[in-house]
């Protein structure tokens, strides 16, 4: 686009700005999952604390890891599970830098200090999940509210980032934080009981805004949202409102009962490519129609996978380095396998004992700059 067409496509969209004027000069540059990914966020476990339950930590607990939240709620991880898990998150981090791809780490933070607010008080939780609190929408990066006590503040152990892509010339958007009183939590919500007549429970109340970053998956000029225990209708109508006209928001729904983020449920790795949980994702929306529909083996996981904050499902929290290059968990082999045969180049790295935190790579990075143009690709 010339800079006079740029300037005529300004003038006439409805918020007068073509977002992708800024595509080549901002540090913040990203619109789908696979673009030839150039600058990212990597999460730390340093000083991670265990969540004491607020309703919405219930409602997503499996069962099994309830022992370990009554043990440790309130308090630090244990120590030898930080290490572990930080070994792995700097090896994430040294096998991107020697991709040539810029890697940034969030600032120290003391999550174990304990705040309060008019309604309540909480302790932090961690800085392991970039992916939760932030998303990128072309040139600009949207903070999520969360929904979790034990993340109100999480934002701010990624501020000195932040403000340091604001003053480079970044966008950034931080939706209103709700008060997560006890209304903002829906007290009928049982989370045995979460199907009636037919339609999914959350356990959020719809009378504040509500979201998690990772509940969006972008796909171009369109973008993916599901309701969750961590995002409920106000949320998505904020997001609908503040970005900008280009984009498209599509809410979708799968059979994952107790949901919280939309990224081990349906991961487009390319253009017309997508990945889905064969579990929860019986049938696609139309609008993916055209595309190819790549099904996974189910994942490894064995006895000793503390799989405390999350599914089963980790293995496809996968991150794109580009079309074809995916860096996934080395113990995931028959997905490696799986990917191999489609057509991708999966970079194995060991990530086990990140798992526990409850999330993989996709929710342990943000990539913040990708090459390539705001596009549709339906
Ligand atoms: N934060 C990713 C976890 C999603 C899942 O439990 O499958």
């Amino acid at each position: 686009m010339t800079t006079l067409t740029r300037r005529i496509v300004s003038l006439l969209t409805p918020r007068g700005r073509d977002v992708s004027s800024n595509a080549e000069t901002s540090p913040v540059w990203s619109c789908n999952e696979w673009d030839s990914l150039e600058e990212v966020v990597v999460g730390v476990v340093d000083g991670a604390m265990v969540p004491q339950g607020d309703a919405a930590v219930d409602a997503i607990i499996p069962e099994h890891a309830e022992w370990f939240i009554k043990k440790y709620g309130g308090k630090p991880f244990p120590e030898e599970m930080i290490e572990k898990a930080g070994e792995e998150l700097d090896g994430l981090a040294k096998v991107m830098t020697d991709l040539g791809i810029t890697v940034k780490r969030p600032q120290p933070f003391d999550f174990s200090k304990k705040y309060t607010t008019p309604w309540w008080s909480s302790r932090g939780l961690y800085a392991a999940m970039p992916r939760d609190v932030f998303m990128v929408f072309g040139d600009t990066i949207i903070e999520a509210p969360m929904a979790w006590r034990s993340r109100y503040f999480e934002g701010f152990a990624f501020h000195d980032l932040m403000n340091d892509y604001f003053k480079r010339g970044g966008r950034w958007l931080v939706a209103p934080k709700s008060t997560m009183d006890e209304e903002f939590y829906d007290k009928n919500y049982d989370s045995r009981v979460p199907m009636k007549d037919n339609k999914k429970q959350f356990v959020l109340a719809n009378n504040e805004i509500a979201f998690d970053a990772a509940d969006f998956v972008r796909c171009g000029k369109d973008v993916f949202v599901q309701k969750s225990n961590v995002t409920n209708d106000m949320g998505i109508e904020w997001v609908r409102r503040h970005v900008d006209p280009e984009f498209k928001i599509h809410e979708v729904e799968f059979g994952d009962l107790h949901p919280m983020h939309i990224d081990t449920t349906i991961v487009p790795l390319a253009p017309g490519k997508i990945l889905v949980n064969p579990e929860w994702v019986k049938k696609l929306p139309p609008i993916f129609d055209s595309w190819e529909v790549l099904t996974p083996p189910p994942p490894v996981i064995s006895e000793d996978t503390g799989l405390y904050f999350s599914s089963d499902w980790l293995t496809l929290n996968m991150l794109s380095i580009d079309e074809k290059r995916i860096i996934v968990e080395e113990q995931e082999t028959p997905l490696i396998e799986a990917l191999k045969k489609w057509g991708f180049e999966p970079i194995p790295i060991p990530f086990r004992n990140f798992y526990p935190f409850g999330g993989s790579v996709h929710c342990a990075t943000l990539d913040v700059r990708r090459k390539g143009r705001l596009e549709s690709y339906f």
